[in-house]
This record gives C-alpha cells, sequence and structure tokens, in this order.
C-alpha cells in the first residue's frame, strides 16, 4: 500500500533526502546504492549541479583517501551511465556556442575528477570532447584547432607531470590559438599560484568552479 504519511510526503519531495542518500551510498562505499540513488535524485529533478556537489563530491571527501581509490572506478561507472538523453531531457539545456575539450595530461591516468566535470558539463547540454587520460600537450594543441573549440580543461593530479602541463600550456598560448580558446586548469595537483606563473587562463578547486567560469566563457 501506498505510504501517504507526512513524513513520507516531506520526505519524497525534500532535495535533500536524496542528496543525503547518495552521500551515504559513495561515503559508505555502497557500490550498489551509488546508482540507484543517484538515479532516484535526477528522476526527482534535483538539480545534477547539486547531485554532484553536495552530494557526490560531499560523500567522497568522507569516506578518506581509501574509498577515494576504491570509489574511483565504481563512481565514475555510474556517474556515466546515466543515460544522456535523460539528463538533457530533464535540466534544461543552456545555449551554448563553443565546444570544451578535456583531458588528463600525459603521464597521468588519474580520471574521476575529470569525468565529473565532463557529466556535469554534458548536462548542461555544452558540446564535449573528451581526450582521455594520458594526452600529450600535442594532442590538447591539435584539439584546439578544430572548429569551435574554444575552451581546453586539462585535469592533473600527479606533481611530475607539471612539465607537460607548462609545455601544453605554451603550445595553447602561442600564436593563433592564443585567442582562439580559453585553457583552464583542475585536479589535485592544479594550484591558483603555477597557473599564472604559467599563464594558463584559470584555475579551478572544483568541478563547480570550472563548470561556472565555462559557462561563462561559452555564453559570451
Ligand atoms: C583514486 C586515486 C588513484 C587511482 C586512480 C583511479 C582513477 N581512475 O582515477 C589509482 C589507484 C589508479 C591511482 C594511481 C596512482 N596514484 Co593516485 N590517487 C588517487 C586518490 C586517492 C584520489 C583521486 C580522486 O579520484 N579524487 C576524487 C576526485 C573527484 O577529485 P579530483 O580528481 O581532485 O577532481 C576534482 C577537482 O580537482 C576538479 N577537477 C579535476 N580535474 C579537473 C579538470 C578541470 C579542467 C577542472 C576545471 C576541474 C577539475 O573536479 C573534481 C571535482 O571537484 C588521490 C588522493 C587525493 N586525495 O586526491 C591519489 C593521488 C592523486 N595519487 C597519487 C599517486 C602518487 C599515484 C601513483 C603514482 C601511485 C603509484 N605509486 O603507483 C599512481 C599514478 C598512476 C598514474 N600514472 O597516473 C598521489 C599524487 C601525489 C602528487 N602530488 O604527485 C595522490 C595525491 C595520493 C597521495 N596522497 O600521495 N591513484
Amino acid at each position: 500500500m501506498e505510504n501517504t504519511s507526512l513524513e513520507n510526503q516531506t520526505k519524497t519531495k525534500n532535495p535533500l533526502y536524496y542528496i543525503n542518500n547518495v552521500i551515504e551510498a559513495v561515503s559508505s562505499l555502497d557500490f550498489y546504492s551509488m546508482k540507484d540513488t543517484i538515479k532516484q535524485a535526477i528522476d526527482a529533478r534535483v538539480p545534477i549541479i547539486d547531485i554532484i556537489n553536495k552530494g557526490i563530491l560531499k560523500g567522497l571527501e568522507e569516506s578518506g583517501e581509501m574509498g577515494l581509490i576504491l570509489a574511483a572506478e565504481a563512481l565514475q561507472g555510474e556517474i556515466i551511465s546515466i543515460d544522456e538523453e535523460d539528463r538533457r531531457r530533464l535540466y534544461k539545456a543552456r545555449n551554448y556556442s563553443g565546444k570544451v575539450v578535456v583531458g588528463t595530461i600525459e603521464g597521468d591516468i588519474h580520471n574521476l575528477g575529470k569525468n565529473i566535470l565532463i557529466a556535469l558539463m554534458k548536462s548542461y547540454g555544452m558540446d564535449i570532447i573528451d581526450l582521455g587520460i594520458d594526452v600529450k600537450p600535442e594532442k590538447f594543441e591539435e584539439a584546439a584547432r578544430m572548429p569551435d573549440v574554444k575552451v581546453i580543461g586539462i585535469s592533473y593530479l600527479l606533481s611530475s607531470a607539471e612539465p607537460f602541463i607548462k609545455r601544453a600550456v605554451s603550445l595553447l598560448k602561442k600564436g593563433d590559438l592564443a585567442n582562439k580558446v580559453k585553457v583552464i586548469l583542475g585536479g589535485a595537483a592544479a594550484s591558483y599560484e603555477f597557473t599564472e606563473q604559467i599563464k594558463a587562463d584559470a584555475y579551478a578547486k572544483d568541478a563547480l568552479e570550472g563548470f561556472n567560469l565555462i559557462d561563462k566563457w561559452l555564453r559570451n
């Protein structure tokens, strides 16, 4: 029988209820409920930006370093498997002009953060080209020359990847490309200081900050 109690009604209407379930599933590394709770939140039309930022990322924080290692693989399967069409239908796509290229730099295979950023951007209708992991600086340059590409997002979690980041940014900020694309850096090894030093356009401390900057660039 349908539960019509006041408590149940309030729960099903309150976005926090869904978000808390996501936090709980992710932080306790309950892989089976991760997908379900994320899907339920989407179906309840909780904004994906909140599901990711207040739910998934909060849960990851609470899961600790060991948890992160375990969650990295499991969780991204869930994020990617959320049907793209579904997300586009539920969240009103914004009007963007231009494409975003994203990749993890050469020597680095960490990809959970990059994929979370991509999931967020795709949900709001941005056109994304994912170059994957271990991407050579020259590959970013090649992609930047493609028609309509306006933003290059580079992810890195290893400090040892800094020389490759530096090379990528210098290729992207040279000649005609400098005016064509904006370069944004993110990932656990990225910093505001290094970004300033090598003259990339922006650094984002998390996916939400990155999304907001890119959103602004693609709408101008
Ligand atoms: C999971 C993990 C792994 C997994 C990766 C699985 C995967 N598919 O990604 C595995 C086990 C494979 C791994 C391997 C290694 N790892 Co590791 N790993 C981690 C760990 C625990 C979590 C990373 C993670 O997923 N975080 C969660 C995501 C959501 O956070 P995030 O990536 O920072 O992304 C957020 C933001 O930064 C932002 N963001 C990310 N990218 C971008 C890009 C743009 C453009 C923007 C705007 C935003 C943005 O958005 C995200 C959401 O807000 C970190 C420790 C840590 N606390 O970071 C170590 C860590 C990154 N690893 C580390 C190391 C050393 C390694 C290894 C070298 C270990 C080894 N000896 O083999 C290898 C390297 C392999 C390689 N060549 O890359 C070190 C790096 C140290 C350093 N400063 O150089 C860390 C910091 C651990 C430590 N404390 O020492 N690792």
